[in-house]
């Protein structure tokens, strides 16, 4: 067998807090939404009952409402803060207030597949979890009905400090009713990590939410920070594909046409966000009314979930190999070169292997296999490289953030 896949099969297990996987000791002790979904694709290859347990666990976290959080807080550590007592949210098991991106379905869809149909049992509850978050998502999140979901904290993004917030952010208070008091930079270089203003005006979003109550409706009127964002509404459309599927499947015709009523209207809101003259889709700050324009790799993701003309598709790609070019490793999260371009400092340009997977599979669904195949290959080099890293400084390849990294494993095994 090759030697990194036993290494990846080696820290799934070493991250393994019963039946859930932390994304890394630590720096990342609870169990998060995202990582866990990417983590029970890799499940999904060699173990179906481990991934389901992934994402039972990760259900236990799921509110009344519909909302799965994006920290499940099962048992206590003090490595990490904002911890449950500044989240505030009374939920029975602690969790946070906000979500992550909906890869959720994505990864039932594929475990349904590899698990065979003596899984329906298992699969049902979770697909009905999934529905009642989508129905969330577009109650809360798109209450206006434009077919794009808001996010209103960062860290709902997956990609907390991109440039693609720092004029949005900007906008919010540093002043704070928590003290800020961070744990991340004792575990990794603060070079790696967002910066003091940027924590300060996170926990500003989490103490207003937590004064709301976390009421949805009270949260959309008071939030500083909305904005539809494209890479979570690309994520909840290729999840809504998948869902429709399974709803399909499972004889549940009326749920499959609710399901392809959301992902119509999605489909057409993601296409009335592509600029040609940026080569990329762009986000809208709800606040501002502005269309996003920072360049991140958040502008590529539409291709996971859209059926794209040669066009648009061939643009795409032109524009994702002008921003490699001579890159040790693709593919950056930032242009390259632009003001707010940082190699090393987390979403501000390091490439990340689980963002080159949803890439990778978008490039194959519009027919680009060749530039599928160089981002797969530098992915691949990259762990064989440099180890499991949280992700990879683009310009000289070296592994950065956290180690022995949960969706990095997860991620080498379905890539190779
Ligand atoms: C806040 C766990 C998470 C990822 C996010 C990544 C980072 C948390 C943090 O780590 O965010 O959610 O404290 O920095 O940005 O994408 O899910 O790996």
């Amino acid at each position: 067998m090759n030697m990194h896949i036993d290494q990846a099969k080696r820290i799934l297990v070493a991250n393994d807090r019963g039946g859930y996987t932390v994304p890394t000791d630590r720096l990342y002790p609870f169990q998060w939404n995202w990582d866990s979904a990417f983590v029970a694709m890799g499940f999904a290859l060699y173990d179906t009952d481990r991934a389901y347990r992934e994402l039972e666990r990760l259900v236990e976290g799921q509110w009344a409402d519909g909302m799965i959080p994006h920290i499940v807080f099962h048992q206590p550590s003090d490595t990490y803060f904002p911890g449950p007592n500044v989240w505030r949210t009374k939920h029975k098991i602690p969790t946070s207030g906000i979500t992550q991106p909906p890869v959720f379905a994505i990864a039932l869809r594929k475990l349904h597949e590899a698990a065979g149909r003596q899984a329906e049992a298992r699969t049902l509850p979770l697909y009905e979890a999934a529905l009642k978050w989508h129905r969330w998502w577009y109650k809360a999140r798109d209450p206006e009905g434009t077919g794009l979901v808001a996010l209103l904290h960062p860290w709902e993004s997956g990609s907390d400090n991109s440039p693609a917030w720092d004029i949005a952010l900007a906008r919010v208070p540093t002043t704070t009713d928590t003290p800020v008091v961070r744990k991340d930079t004792g575990h990794v270089n603060a070079d790696m990590r967002p910066r003091d203003d940027d924590y300060k005006r996170f926990i500003h979003l989490v103490d207003a939410y937590a004064a709301c109550g976390w009421d949805p409706a009270r949260q959309w009127e008071k939030a500083p920070f909305k904005i539809a964002e494209i890479q979570t509404t690309a994520i909840l459309l290729k999840a809504g594909e998948d869902l429709a599927y399974l709803a399909g499947l499972f004889g549940r015709t009326e749920e499959a046409a609710e399901i392809a009523a959301f992902n119509d209207r999605t489909r057409r809101a993601i296409l009335a966000q592509w600029r040609p003259k940026l080569s990329r889709f762009v986000s809208r700050d709800l606040i501002s009314g502005d269309d996003v324009e920072a360049a991140t790799q958040a502008g590529f993701i539409p291709l996971l979930s859209l059926d794209l003309d040669t066009v648009i598709a061939g643009a795409l790609v032109t524009e994702m190999r002008a921003w490699s070019k001579g890159l040790k490793v693709a593919f950056p999260t930032t242009k390259p070169g632009i003001a707010g371009w940082e190699p090393k400092r987390y979403w501000r340009g390091p490439a990340w292997a689980i963002i080159n997977w949803l890439l990778i599979d978008g490039l194959k669904r519009n027919g680009h296999q060749d530039a599928a195949e160089e981002l797969r290959k530098s992915t691949i080099t990259a762990i064989e490289t440099e180890g499991f890293a949280e992700y990879f400084d683009p310009v000289t390849g070296e592994g950065c953030g956290g180690l022995g990294f949960s969706w990095t494993a997860a991620a080498y095994m379905w890539l190779t």
